[in-house]
């Protein structure tokens, strides 16, 4: 299996991450990257390349034009307004305040475009959010082009990050650009398959009302769990939409019995729909010991699905989201990339 992945990942390391009431080093860090990287030597899993130049037309096809500019220039508007830290968004529209008025002053438009303040931005986080989704496309293309399947080991993660708004450690949901890229490239339906243990709000959002990409997620109850404001089962589609996107919130203390019994139930409803390519939002934070999440998987559990997975044998790409047990991160990930190629 092919594995794309980009050293620029490290541009993007903010100090400090806002958590119960203080700073802490961000869960979201490159040493998550480095876990993989020596699991999957360690593993012979070797072939591994440099992402071609970012598509950023494949990418404006999506997104919101002002948002991906913001997140260009974010950096060089918040120095020039004299902030001395990070970027953190201390105010965004809440209810009853305008919506779609953009603020001229930097720090309201950072608000604007963020919804989670855990997430800073620093001064190379563009240039590493572009690498990250350079590895999606690249990895796309591959897959594309005959490939049964490749990875991206993307970092910064993107399953949160909407078509205009960043937050949940996402800043460009790669997952979705490559999706869109599928249906560029002549797949007719394309199944997005979310198993991070968070809620894949922005992937759902973009394809909310459409019907050529499905969007399956199995995760922590949004009544439990981030991004608490979407996620339920309840939310199935819109429009043309409806009945393609599929949610599987599930409570504190879900271990893979009940897990994978909502993993089969969406592949089985993703073959029926008739997918014929594949983006796994492969997070490996519903893993026992993450120290933000609450599902109890095995380390053996992701090779398990893994081969689930696999066996619906479609071009699959592979995205990396989340999971923060740095330790354990490298063995979960390529547990799933190895039960993948052996089903
Ligand atoms: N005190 C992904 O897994 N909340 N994002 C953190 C920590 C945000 C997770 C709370 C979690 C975002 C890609
Ligand atoms: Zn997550």
């Amino acid at each position: 299996m092919r594995i794309f992945y980009s050293e620029d990942h490290r541009l993007h390391f903010p100090q400090a991450e806002l958590s119960g009431g203080e700073f802490v080093t961000p869960f979201e860090r490159p040493s998550r990257v480095e876990y993989v990287l020596n699991r999957l030597k360690e593993r012979h899993l070797t072939d591994l390349h440099v992402p071609d130049a970012v598509d950023m037309a494949a990418i404006g096809a999506l997104l919101d034009p002002g948002y991906l500019t913001f997140l260009q220039t974010a950096w060089e508007d918040w120095k020039a307004a004299g902030m001395a830290g990070e970027i953190i968004a201390a105010n965004v529209p809440a209810r009853g305040m305008h919506m779609d008025r953009i603020p001229n002053n930097i720090d309201g438009k950072v608000g604007y475009y963020c919804h989670a303040s855990e997430t800073a931005m620093t001064r190379g986080t563009w240039t590493a959010a572009l690498s990250s989704v350079a590895s999606a496309q690249s990895a796309q293309r591959h897959v594309a082009a005959g490939a049964d399947s490749a990875f991206a080991l993307c970092r910064p993660p993107g399953h949160h990050a909407t078509a205009d708004q960043y937050g949940g450690y996402c800043f460009i949901n790669n997952a979705a650009v490559a999706a869109q890229m599928f249906r560029t490239s002549g797949a007719s339906r394309v199944a997005i398959l979310d198993i991070d243990f968070h809620h894949g709000n922005g992937t759902q959002s973009l394809f909310y009302g459409r019907d050529d990409i499905m969007f399956a997620s199995l995760h922590g109850a949004p009544q439990d769990a981030y991004p608490y404001y979407l996620g339920y089962a309840d939310e199935t589609g819109v429009g043309a939409g409806e009945g393609t996107n599929l949610n599987y919130p599930m409570p504190p203390g879900t271990g893979y019995d009940v897990w994978s019994t909502a993993l089969d139930d969406a592949i089985a409803k993703i073959k029926a729909w008739g997918a014929d390519a594949l983006v796994l939002s492969l997070g490996v934070d519903a893993y026992k010991e993450d120290p933000i999440s609450f599902f109890k998987l095995e380390s053996d559990d992701f090779t398990d699905a893994g081969r689930r997975i696999g066996r619906m044998k479609l071009p699959t790409v592979i995205c990396m989201e989340g999971g923060y047990a740095i330790e354990a991160v490298g063995i979960n990930t390529v547990n799933v990339l190895e039960g993948f190629k052996d089903a």
